[in-house]
Formats: C-alpha cells, structure tokens, sequence
C-alpha cells in the first residue's frame, strides 16, 4: 500500500528534497504550510513550485496544536518528518522567547498528536550539531555530551528529549537526525554559503560592489542536502528507532568557501569581501565536526557530494538564476 509521510517545514530546502526523494519512493506526500505560504506562493512555495500538483497541502499552524490533531487523524501519516523551525541561528541571539516557545511547543504539539491519533507513525526529529555547542572534544559522535550556546540550540537539545521521550514512555518510533550545516542552490539567503554565492555571482556581473561578512575563520563541516535528507528517510526505515550524527567529517573556513566560489567566477575575494564586526557570533573553541560512524555502518549512508563540488553547484545555480531572469 502506498505509505503517507507528513512533512513540516516542506517548502524549505530541505523539505523541497525530501518531497522529490519520497514522491520517487511512491509516497503520498501531505505538507503543511501557513496561510500566509499560501497567499504569497510565488516567494515562499518556490522550492516546491515544481511539486505542487503532487502533493497534498494543508493549512495549518505548528502553534495550533487543534489544527495538527486535525491534519494526523485525517491523514493518518506512516512517516512524519518534522522539518519545520525557526533555523537561523542569529535570528535566534535576537528573538529568543518566540523562536523557544515555537521551536519546542511545535514538537511538544506533534508528538502529542501522534501519540493520541496515528500511534503507529514514524517521527524524525531535525536535530543539529548546533545542540553540541561549546564542545569539549572534536569530532563529535552520538555520545558527545551537548553543550548548546544558542536559544536555537537549547531549543533543538528540548526536542530532542521529547522525542526521547515519547521513544522511552509511549513507545512511539521516534528518531532523530544531528545534521551539520547542509548546502544546495536552494539555502535561505541568510545562509552564510548562499550569501557568499549569491553577493559573488552579483559583483561578477556588476550588479554588487562588496561583500560583508562576520567572522571568516569560522570553521563548518558542510554536506549536500540532498545527500542529508536520504539519511531522514533511511533513519526511518530501520527497525528500531535510534539517533544519528549526519556529516561530511571534513571542515572548511568561512574563508575557504567564499575563496572558492569567488574563485570560480575569477575573481579575487580578497578585493570585494570586507568584515562586520556586527555579524561576528560567539566563538568556538572547538571545531564542529561531525563522526558519522554510525550512520554509515548501521544504515549504509555515506555523502557522496564534496565541499568544492558544492559551491560549485551552487555558483551554477545562481548564475542560472540571473540568465533566467535575463531572457
Ligand atoms: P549555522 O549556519 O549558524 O552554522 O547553522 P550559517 O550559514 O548561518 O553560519 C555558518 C558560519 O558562518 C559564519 N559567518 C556568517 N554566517 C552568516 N549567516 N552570515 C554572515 O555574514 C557570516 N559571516 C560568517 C557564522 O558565524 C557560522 O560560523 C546552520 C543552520 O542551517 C542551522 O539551522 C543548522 O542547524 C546548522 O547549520 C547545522
């Protein structure tokens, strides 16, 4: 029988690849977007402008825990993959009772949902290297202690304990992804990759005369998406549920990538980017990098996109952009 997955967060870029990935699988996909999504399709439902006809959606809000029993006893979804967050981490120094409030009541709300009206239906839980913090040690696995150092973070350790939770007393098959920072031409614009890509694609083609930037010696371990949302699917198909670090196991500078993407263009960063001292976040005593052991043996996952072959992608995504625009 055809299964059905629940996505929140479907439009973003992450929820955009996991519906292409479940729609090729045969799934019957449910998304469920705000009113507001809906109203102003053409920006915020961009990602999956192309999947629309092949999708259900629902309006609903993940604060209105009425609208999410309604949405799960309706479909009575075999797979929820809760995608949805408030995900930049900045936004998060500055907004930090709403971005809590939402991040852990929608999982709370969610989770109740299941337990009462599809008790059988999978729940994978997006968690992030964010959760790890100011770490002792590097690379980080599935028993590294966390350590958050964010209100982003805090709020990503307290869903993840819920969904531990649920796992432990209600029996629910709840597990969970810690993903490091994942790239594609489809990442938000206050991403820093994409605003590397999208200012450099810019001043190539003299529409932008400079790039300002925090802290360029930031260290990342960054992944493809696409390669990342197969490790959500794969988390779900196991036998038991269980938590896994997903990561490239390699770290790059801020300086590094925007080196290579100014690069690509032929252009010498060193004469366009200038630092902010207003962008600069806490800084880290340790590199977050992630082990994904794990994920490798136990679900036969491996990325298979490297760091260059990534800002590659996405420099040739952004110039596709502006052809398009131009024709
Ligand atoms: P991050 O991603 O916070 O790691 O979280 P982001 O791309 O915002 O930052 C990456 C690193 O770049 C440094 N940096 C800047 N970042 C931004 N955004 N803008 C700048 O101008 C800038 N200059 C330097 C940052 O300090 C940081 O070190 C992402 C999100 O997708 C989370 O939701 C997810 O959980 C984690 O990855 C894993």
């Amino acid at each position: 029988m055809m299964k059905k997955a629940i996505i929140t967060g479907i439009a973003g870029q992450d929820g955009s690849y996991l519906a292409e990935l479940l729609l090729s699988k045969g799934y019957e996909i449910h998304g469920i977007v705000r009113r507001i999504a809906i109203e102003d399709s053409e920006h915020k439902l961009k990602n999956i402008s192309h999947l629309t006809e092949r999708i259900i959606m629902h309006v609903g809000s993940l604060d209105n825990i009425l609208s999410l029993i309604k949405i799960v006893k309706d479909v009575q979804p075999d797979e929820c993959y809760h995608l949805a967050s408030s995900s930049f981490v900045s936004y998060s120094f500055d907004d930090e009772i709403s971005i809590l409030n939402n991040n852990v009541n929608s999982t709370h709300y969610l989770l109740a949902a299941i337990k009462e009206f599809a008790p059988r239906c999978r729940f994978y839980f997006a968690g992030s290297s964010e959760m790890f913090g100011d770490v002792g040690q590097s690379p980080q696995n599935e028993t590294t202690p966390f350590n958050p150092r964010s209100i982003y973070g805090i709020s990503k350790v307290a869903g993840h304990h819920l969904a531990r939770n649920y796992r432990s007393q209600y029996g629910l098959f709840t597990s969970m992804g810690i993903l490091y920072n994942h790239e594609s031409p489809r990442r938000g614009y206050e991403f820093v990759t994409r605003k590397i890509v999208s200012s450099a694609v810019k001043i190539k083609l003299g529409l932008q005369d400079h790039l300002l930037l925090g802290n360029l010696d930031a260290w990342r371990d960054w992944g493809y998406a696409p390669d990342y949302v197969h490790a959500m699917w794969m988390m779900l198909q196991t036998d038991e549920p269980d938590d896994f670090v997903i990561a490239s196991g390699k770290t790059h500078r801020v300086r590094d990538f925007v080196d290579t993407a100014f690069s690509l263009l032929d252009l010498d960063y060193r004469r366009y980017v200038r630092t902010d001292p207003q962008l600069f976040r806490p800084s880290e005593r340790v590199q977050l990098c992630g082990d994904a052991t794990k994920a490798r043996t136990r679900l036969g996952w491996s990325h298979t996109i490297d760091f260059s072959d990534i800002v590659r992608l996405m420099v040739e995504g952004e110039m596709s952009l502006h052809t398009k625009c131009n024709q």
